[in-house]
């Protein structure tokens, strides 16, 4: 027998905020004509049976997108950012960026050292890694070559281009500080200089203080293993830090008074400024958001009303804020952020909105707890020049035409 449950305080305040809303929405949703047909269509027949790997279903297309290439190991593909809900990326629609391919590694096979100036060097298998202390973290990892196309006037004509080399996960793995004190680094070190086991051997060098803070050594993603195309068995998690320190497929952590001047660190990932010094070390990746519903490709079907929706994060911390334009910046109003917010882990933001069918620019502007607010691109070329490349974090414009498609500025 089914016993009558009274209402929790909370169930209450989310009924009434859904009845409130309900009042917005009103008259968004067409009435059905004919109630009968949708109970026509139940299947009379049984369905598949269970399977031991899940696929989605077959109406599901969204994808990552690619550029053909003549060497398409080296290249990259873009995350579907437009057709998420939430804020966890899919494993299978994760980001890729790769300098050398996806090495196939077997994990019994795969070795972690930790050498250098350390008291005890270590050649760790997979399975004793699993064996320590262990942390699960939702962050996002972003290559610092996202939204590169908006220095440009070639910009990202959907969410995915402009903004698609970033995607966030939950990260297993154990702290790297625990494997550091395991070690005993030397007084003298400074830096650690991490190797992935791919072709190139990328490697990139980070400062020793992040690596004693929140630095993972992940072999989670998910809830299951790393794929292999996000560093299977063993991947760096440098939270906030530019995707490409993030070193895939690690096999190697040197610890070094210097760093390493590597390929990553010098000739690439560097920022070229006005006056013609170039700024290294560039590593955080700067609070940032972009509105992915509506977003450039997609189309308005009427007016009244939508949700605004897109998603925010910071190389920083938490996002604090997130402000919404619908008039081309001349108001900005408050948008509701999904909780828990997690630290360095995209946010996802909401703002139900009635669009009254004329042409409009809709705009979002992300403050961090730090209290950074995402710049303008007038302000971020102000300050870094036009020589810029790599970490742009400007406003993202969005221009719906009277029609309802949605495109870029
Ligand atoms: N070993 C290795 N690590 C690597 C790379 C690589 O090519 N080899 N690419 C880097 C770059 S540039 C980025 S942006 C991220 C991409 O991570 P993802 O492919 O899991 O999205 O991994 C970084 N780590
Ligand atoms: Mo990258």
């Amino acid at each position: 027998m089914r016993q009558k449950r009274t209402e929790s305080p909370s169930e209450t305040a989310s009924r009434r905020k859904f009845l409130s809303l309900g009042a917005a929405v009103g008259g968004a949703l067409t009435a059905c004509a004919e109630p009968q047909e949708v109970v026509e269509e139940a299947p009379k027949r049984l369905g598949r049976a269970p399977d031991k790997y899940g696929e989605r279903s077959p109406f599901e297309r969204s994808s990552r997108l690619g550029r053909a290439s003549k060497n398409p190991e080296t290249g990259s593909t873009r995350s579907p950012l437009q057709d998420f809900h939430g804020i966890i990326t899919p494993s299978s629609l994760h980001f890729e960026r790769h300098h050398a391919g996806v090495p196939e590694i077997d994990p019994a096979k795969h070795r972690l050292m930790i050498h250098g100036m350390v008291k005890r060097p270590l050649v760790l298998t997979v399975d004793e890694i699993k064996t320590l202390p262990s942390v699960s973290r939702v962050h996002f990892i972003e290559c610092s070559g996202n939204s590169r196309g908006e220095w440009t006037d070639r910009k990202g004509p959907t969410a995915q281009h402009s903004h698609g080399l970033a995607s966030c996960s939950e990260w297993t793995g154990v702290l790297l500080s625990i494997l550091l004190d395991e070690a005993g680094v030397n007084p003298e070190a400074h830096w650690l200089i991490a190797e992935g086991a791919d072709a190139c051997k990328m490697h990139r060098s980070l400062p020793l203080d992040k690596c004693r803070d929140d630095v993972i050594v992940a072999y989670g993603q998910n809830g299951e293993a790393i794929r292999p195309e996000q560093g299977y068995p063993l991947r760096l998690v440098v939270p906030g830090f530019e995707g490409n320190i993030n070193v895939k497929w690690l096999r190697r952590l040197m610890l070094s008074g210097q760093p390493a001047m590597g390929r990553e660190e010098t000739s690439k990932y560097t920022d070229l400024l006005a006056d013609g010094k170039a700024r290294q070390f560039s590593f955080t990746m700067e609070a940032k958001s972009v509105i992915t519903r509506p977003s450039g490709g997609q189309k308005l079907a009427r007016e009244g009303f939508h949700e605004i929706a897109g998603l925010a994060w910071s190389g920083r911390g938490v996002i604090e804020r997130v402000e919404v334009s619908t008039d081309d910046g001349n108001t900005w109003q408050d948008a509701e952020l999904q909780e828990p917010r997690h630290r360095i882990a995209f946010t996802r933001f909401r703002l139900p909105w009635t669009w009254d069918g004329a042409e409009t620019v809709i705009l979002s502007r992300a403050t961090d707890d730090t209290g950074y607010v995402q710049p303008t691109e007038q302000a971020l070329i102000a300050a870094r020049g036009h020589n810029s490349d790599y970490h742009n974090n400007c406003i993202k414009a969005w221009k719906i035409g009277a029609d309802g498609n949605v495109t870029h500025v």
